[in-house]
């Protein structure tokens, strides 16, 4: 018998399950390479932008050297959603607008993992729009990146909460009338404390902003542009310099803990600027909780886990 220990004082409590020999793994083991990561072949249109966040989201896991047993990646419904299914590794394709809250548990029970989030405009600002708020403002520890193609793709051609007025659609048939949110200036004014825009069409843009997003300590929240070639065919050709449009950066002399600043350039008309928007560092729940367990921990210490829970039913009492 083993002992299950994720470097959380607050699971050594499973201690005795029977999981039989869980051998050591050496942290020095090489990179793993594409070809080990990549799943089934995905089952995206040709040209979807997805595509391009797979690929970085797999030459992410080999640049920073994350093993097989550390990659966690959740996501919720949609075409974007179907993210996990690509990924070899651990990974969750879970209920529609759900993804952040079940996301959430795995992060605060794993700190030993890195958790990403993958999903669709959809997924994230209409029946998910409630969790992405108050996932932000908890400034729970990981990454949600949101493959904004201003449309619902999987169920073929509905408005989204990021479609432009006067998008023409099965639900507006005259053409959208609402509206659309603006996902990064929302996401600043939740309270995430990471904020970067990036867009399909430059992969070396994704990657940094998916290297940055990692090291982050809290909630990084990063809106990729992604064209739904089937559904909303040139949505981004004015942010594609392919395409006779414009990539521009987020200013050098931009302070990226402005929340002011951030939110003002995160409005900017579209295509705007492309980057780190909005970055500062505050503790994470994570942490708090953390300390919590700490502090409980060591209240118990030497307690058998049935007379903690006598304890707790004779306070009830
Ligand atoms: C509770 C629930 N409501 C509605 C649906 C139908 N549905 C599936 S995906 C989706 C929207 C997908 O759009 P988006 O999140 O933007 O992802 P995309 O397909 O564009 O990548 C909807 C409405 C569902 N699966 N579950
Ligand atoms: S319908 Fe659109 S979003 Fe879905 S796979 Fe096809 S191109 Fe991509
Ligand atoms: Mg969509």
């Amino acid at each position: 018998m083993s002992k299950l220990s994720f470097g959380y004082e607050a699971l050594d409590r499973t201690g005795d399950l029977n999981v039989g020999e869980i051998p050591e793994l050496p942290e020095d083991r090489p990179a793993l390479k594409k070809k080990q990561i990549a799943a089934d072949h995905p089952t995206w249109c040709p040209g979807c932008g997805d595509f391009s966040v797979l690929a970085l989201y797999f030459r992410l896991i080999e640049k920073r050297k994350i093993h097989h047993e550390k990659i966690t990646t959740v996501a919720g419904i949609g075409c974007s959603s179907r993210f996990p299914y690509f990924v070899q590794g651990h990974g969750t394709h879970f209920i529609h607008g759900r993804a952040l809250p079940y996301a959430t548990g795995v992060s605060l029970c794993r700190p030993d993992l890195h958790v990403f989030v993958f999903g669709g405009d959809g997924d994230a600002f209409s029946i998910g729009g409630n969790h992405f708020n108050h996932t932000a403002r908890k400034n729970v520890r990981l990454t949600y990146v949101v493959m904004d193609n201003w449309v619902y793709g999987l169920t073929k051609k509905q408005t989204s909460p990021t479609s432009p007025v006067g998008f023409k659609s099965k639900t507006d048939m005259w053409g959208a009338v609402d509206p659309p949110i603006n996902p990064a200036k929302q996401a600043i004014a939740a309270g995430a404390t990471f904020v970067a825009r990036s867009t399909h069409t430059n992969p070396k843009h994704i990657h940094e902003m998916m290297d940055a997003a990692l090291d982050h300590e809290g909630f990084s929240f990063i809106q990729c542009l992604s064209e739904c070639t089937e559904f909303y065919e040139g949505a981004f050709d004015a942010a594609n310099p392919r395409k006779g449009g414009e990539f521009n950066l987020v200013p050098e002399d931009h302070d990226v803990t402005d929340q002011d600043a951030a939110i003002k350039l995160a409005d900017e008309v579209f295509p705007g600027k492309f980057g780190i928007l909005y970055k500062v560092d505050e503790k994470s729940k994570n942490a708090k909780e953390q300390e919590i367990n700490a502090k409980f921990q060591a209240k118990v210490e030497g307690m058998e886990d049935w007379e903690i829970l006598q304890q707790n039913f004779n306070r009830m009492k």
